[in-house]
């Protein structure tokens, strides 16, 4: 045994600071956190009532109302002329960006927003990976992210990391979005559960990103956290062979979190960037997993949460929803579609895409001008 790198593992540990530990877990408690509202905002403008109070404040003025989707939240606004004119929740969302009233916006994100990259997601009916583990031979579908189960039985994680290993996978135009809020300034953080590295791909600098549920990016022993360099590690599970702990013989893993594992340091920083949030978007995610959905119930009540998804999740399956709450159902590649030409952004970002994806520099982008991974210290501004 090497008693030296034995003691350093150690003392690096004990210097580690003290945090509350929370873990991950695939329990999802009722939201019941509702705050009354602390500020009145954005909400009192009748464009982002939700349904049931414009119906409620028309019926006053004896209008009626009239929903422009059955998938979206409509709101209302006056035209010119006095007369009400249905908006979806993009088109809300899409006005209150253009009019400079939100600048700092934190998404949450999940699984759905790389499937349009070829990666299934966990719940999708039919293709999400729960659907599909018979190959894994695991006795029920969250053994596979169960460390328990892993320290008896790391293959069939290591099968399917074999797949979700970054490498083989492509941002898509929902990941390049979110950059370009990035390179508009408007973009405080991004929580992504995500550990495909497509964030990191796209451009989206370290300092806005939290990986939450960890990534491939660096490797360690399961049993005792000594660290081993991660392509070495990537080289044995692609070999088919179980990388070993140097020092206690342990499974070594990448360090994506697993149900029963802490949380990175990183995703405590929620708790400074939350409140400062003046518009949460949630993208592709079930919000299934803890502590992960609760963090769209700790923006003030007042403050917009647009949920992009296929199908309403977390707070968003209540009637009535919030009062600040929009969703736009359906395949999020559209629906950020749709945003981004609302926002008059959507051939700025296909350039992007197309040479960032081609290794073409016909973009110029002003928070990146070495490649990959861009710097957040510039960013344009859309006022
Ligand atoms: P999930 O539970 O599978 O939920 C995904 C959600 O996205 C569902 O509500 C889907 O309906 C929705 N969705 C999927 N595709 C689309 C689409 N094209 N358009 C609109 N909506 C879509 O996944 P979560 O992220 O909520 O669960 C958290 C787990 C999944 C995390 O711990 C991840 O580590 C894990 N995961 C990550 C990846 C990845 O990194 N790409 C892949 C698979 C699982």
């Amino acid at each position: 045994m090497n008693m030296s790198k034995a003691k350093s593992s150690r003392d690096r540990r004990i210097a580690l600071p003290v945090v509350t530990r929370v873990t991950r877990s695939s329990i999802n408690p009722q939201d019941s956190r509702r705050s009354k509202p602390t500020d009145s905002g954005l909400v009192d403008d009748l464009s982002l009532m939700s349904v049931s109070e414009q119906q409620a404040s028309l019926a006053r003025k004896g209008k009626s109302y009239q929903s422009s989707s059955p998938s979206t939240k409509a709101v209302l606004s006056s035209s010119p002329s006095g007369s009400s004119v249905p908006r979806g929740a993009l088109e809300t969302i899409g006005r209150l960006m253009k009019l400079g009233r939100v600048r700092n916006i934190v998404v949450v994100a999940g699984a759905g927003i790389s499937t349009g990259s070829g990666i299934p997601d966990f719940r999708t009916p039919g293709t999400g990976l729960y659907a599909n583990l018979a190959k894994y031979d695991i006795p029920y579908p969250e053994a596979i992210f169960n460390i328990d189960y892993f320290s008896d039985n790391p293959h069939p994680f290591f099968s399917l990391a074999k797949e979700l290993y970054p490498g083989h996978h492509r941002p898509n135009y929902v990941h390049y979005f979110i950059r370009m809020l990035h390179q508009k300034g408007l973009l405080l953080r991004m929580y992504t559960q995500n550990i495909d590295g497509l964030e990191k791909l796209c451009g989206i600098p370290d300092d806005k990103l939290v990986e939450a549920h960890g990534s491939f990016a660096t490797a360690a022993c399961h049993l005792c956290y000594t660290p081993y360099p991660a392509e070495e590690a990537k080289q044995a599970i692609m070999n088919g062979n179980v990388p070993i702990c140097t020092f206690c013989a342990g499974a070594v893993k990448p360090n994506v979190v697993f149900f029963g594992e802490d949380l990175p340091e990183k995703y405590f920083q929620h708790a400074q960037d939350f409140p400062k949030a003046d518009l949460l978007m949630i993208m592709g995610t079930s919000l299934k997993i803890e502590p992960f959905a609760s963090l769209v119930n700790t923006v003030k009540s007042t403050v917009p949460r647009l949920l992009l998804n296929r199908d309403p999740v977390g707070p968003f399956e209540r009637r009535p929803l919030r009062r600040a709450d929009y969703m736009e159902l359906g395949d999020l590649s559209d629906s950020v579609q749709k945003l981004a030409e609302i926002l008059g952004w959507h051939s700025e970002i296909q350039d992007l895409m197309n040479s960032h994806e081609t290794g073409l520099c016909s973009y110029t982008d002003p928070s990146n001008s070495s490649g990959e991974n861009s710097d957040s210290s510039e960013t344009d501004s859309m006022h």
